[in-house]
């Protein structure tokens, strides 16, 4: 399959699997499963047919990972707006993660913390390269430093979705430095 075929899938995965299957028709059950069969053919009902090798071949060839099939059902296995409850056990985080941001969001960052703002979490990264690329989707990136190991000696849980990606439910200010 060509590259931008795959994208396109992806990004149609995206929007209806973390954020809007309502708007095809789809329902998830509450660990954000949909059921194969009932994607495919929302899909194709809304004028975007994807047939089940495509949906293979894009599950595993994602670069990131992003989609979880089991069987006869699929979710996406972070990043979602809608309410779902991944059922991820919490984990004891390494020392430090990181986040990518932009320098006009730091301000409001270091005085609030980090807000989960559209997404059920914070979404943290195990190294400062990847940190550095989730930011640079928004522009110039900047690393912030989380904390992580002292935040949880106080008591705040982390969460690692299958893809490698760390959640919070916030991270306050006095565990972040540039
Ligand atoms: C910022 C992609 C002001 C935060 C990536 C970020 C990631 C604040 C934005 C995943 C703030 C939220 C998530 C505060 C946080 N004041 N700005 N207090 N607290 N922010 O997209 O982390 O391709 O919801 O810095 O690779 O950028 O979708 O989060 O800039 O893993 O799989 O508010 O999305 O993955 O933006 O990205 P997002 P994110 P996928």
């Amino acid at each position: 399959m060509d590259e931008r075929r795959a994208v396109k899938i992806s990004k149609y995965l995206a929007k209806h699997l973390r954020h809007r299957p309502e708007r095809i028709g789809l329902t998830l059950d509450a660990e954000g499963w949909a059921d194969v069969a009932d994607l495919l053919a929302a899909a194709a009902r809304h004028s975007f047919p994807i047939t089940r090798a495509e949906l293979e071949f894009v599950v595993d060839a994602n670069d990131k990972r992003r989609y979880e099939l089991d069987g006869d059902r699929i979710r996406a296995v972070q990043g979602h707006s809608i309410p779902v409850d991944l059922k991820l056990p919490p984990v004891e985080p390494p020392e430090f993660l990181y986040h990518g941001t932009v320098r006009r969001s730091v301000p409001s960052i270091l005085r609030d913390g980090l807000l989960p703002m559209g997404r059920h979490a914070v979404h943290l990264s195990p190294d400062r390269e990847t940190a550095r690329r989730v930011g640079a989707r928004r522009g110039e990136p900047v690393v912030l430093v989380v904390a992580a190991g002292r935040m949880a000696a106080a008591g705040h849980e982390f969460r690692v979705s299958a893809n490698g990606v760390w959640l919070a439910e916030s991270v306050p200010p006095e565990y972040l430095s540039e």
